[in-house]
């Protein structure tokens, strides 16, 4: 039985349409630089966002009014599947992505809880067999169990993470019966609240151990999926170990794991950091690790994580941009990682807001792929950084240079003067 009968199938009727029920922008067969915009995109809904959230917030209960509200829990979970492959069909979106404790109820034990996730496993999968759609990527929900109170693989409590170890092991095991292409590791509760009772020191040792572990065990059983870190500088931690891109690739690096991630970069957690999202995406792809995208927008003028859907055109051009100078994500894609409102409590505001994410990151895409056509930025840029083309900049670039060959050319050069062409080369003064 439907669950949205009252939904139609979302097409795409151009700008001009009034009709709530269709994209403006988001045209899946159109081509943009010879991919069509289904191919750049590869949008995914959070399946967290989408069929669990209530509209709960620290003042008020769930508003959400769904036909699955009052089963009883596991035909609840598997109401939520056949709600989510309808959802895709409807919204013509490819990809979905999930925790294990969205998908399915906890048990008791550890045991119970890794039951109740094959049965609703084995339903995703017949489903996906069916609809062709697919799964970006999953994870493992290691922040929300009391136990995890102190965080999970940097949990002060080694039972802790022995519990968290397990249930990952899962999380790739599920990853791998699903096909999926990524997998993502947010810190949760990685962090600390004060420093005067943390050994900072252990605590990122311990976490750089459980992600070797998770990177053995997905090559012992061939899961093959795209390995993805996603940044967050704080909460629901004071700090959390992976603040930002730069962060993370710090962190990748020095515990020797960067061939085996990349960064699944989310807009609102760069706000929360201090960044523009473009700032994060860049830092990634010009170190080659940017690997997918969790494209929620925060409020500039909120400190927390607000989850809005997309729709700062000026943003998602700019996201764009970078996208298509990494040359695509490869196996990521655009996890919309966002909720309705609570006052938009209703099934339909569901489709209204991942219409307008999916329109502004086509119209962003329209715009970015103008902008590189125009070579508007590139220019710009290649002109203010010409003095390292020829003369001393080329060979300052091309490491030729020395303290002792700079000093003899800055003592014979004229003054540097703040005149326009100073601000390029002080070869043409
Ligand atoms: C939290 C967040 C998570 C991750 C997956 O801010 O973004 O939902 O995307 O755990
Ligand atoms: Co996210």
């Amino acid at each position: 039985m439907s669950k949205f009968p009252n939904v139609p199938k979302i097409q795409y009727e151009g700008r001009s349409s009034k009709n709530p029920f269709a994209f403006k922008h988001y045209n899946p067969q159109e081509t943009v630089f010879g991919k069509t915009m289904e191919e750049h995109l590869r949008f995914a809904v959070a399946y967290w966002h989408t069929f669990n959230a209530s509209g709960a917030d620290p003042f008020g209960v769930g508003t959400a009014v769904r036909s699955w509200d009052s089963l009883s829990p596991l035909d609840r979970s598997k109401a939520r599947v056949e709600a989510n492959f309808e959802f895709l069909e409807k919204m013509n979106v490819n990809f979905y992505c999930f925790h294990d404790a969205d998908i399915a109820p906890e048990g008791a034990t550890l045991a119970e809880t890794n039951k109740n996730l094959d049965v609703i496993v084995a339903m995703l999968k017949d489903y996906q067999k069916s609809t062709g759609k697919r799964l970006l990527w999953n994870t493992v929900n290691m922040f929300s169990n009391p136990r995890y109170v102190h965080g999970a693989s940097t949990s002060n409590n080694a039972d802790v993470f022995a519990y968290a170890a397990a249930s990952v092991k899962k999380g790739l095991e599920i990853g791998k019966e699903l096909g999926a292409e990524n997998y993502v590791f947010w810190g949760g509760r990685e962090g600390y609240e004060s420093l005067l009772n943390t050994d900072l020191k252990l605590e990122q040792d311990n976490l750089a151990r459980f992600l070797h572990m998770a990177v053995d065990y997905a090559k012992e059983i061939g899961f093959d999926a795209q390995f993805l870190i996603e940044p967050k500088p704080k909460e629901p931690t004071k700090h959390q170990y992976d603040y930002d891109a730069a962060t993370a690739l710090a962190f990748l690096q020095s515990y020797d794991l960067k061939d085996k991630f990349k960064l699944n970069l989310e807009a609102n957690h760069a706000t929360l950091a201090g960044h523009t999202f473009e700032h994060e995406l860049r830092t990634a792809r010009i170190n080659g690790i940017l690997g997918s995208i969790d494209a929620n927008q925060g409020d500039l003028l909120l400190g927390w994580d607000t989850d809005e859907f997309p729709t700062d055109l000026v943003s998602t051009t700019l996201a764009m941009f970078e996208v298509l100078k990494n040359d695509g994500l490869g196996r990521g894609g655009i996890n919309f990682d966002a909720k309705v409102r609570r006052s938009s409590f209703e099934d339909e505001d569901l489709f209204f807001a991942h219409i307008a994410g999916m329109d502004t990151f086509a119209r962003g895409l329209k715009a970015a792929a103008k902008l590189i056509d125009e070579r508007v930025l590139d220019e710009i840029v290649e002109n203010r950084y010409r003095s390292f083309q020829e003369g001393i900049g080329a060979d300052i670039v091309s490491g030729k240079a020395t303290l002792k060959s700079l000093e003899a050319y800055a003592l014979q050069a004229k003054p540097i003067k703040m005149s326009r062409a100073a601000s390029s080369s002080s070869n043409l003064l």
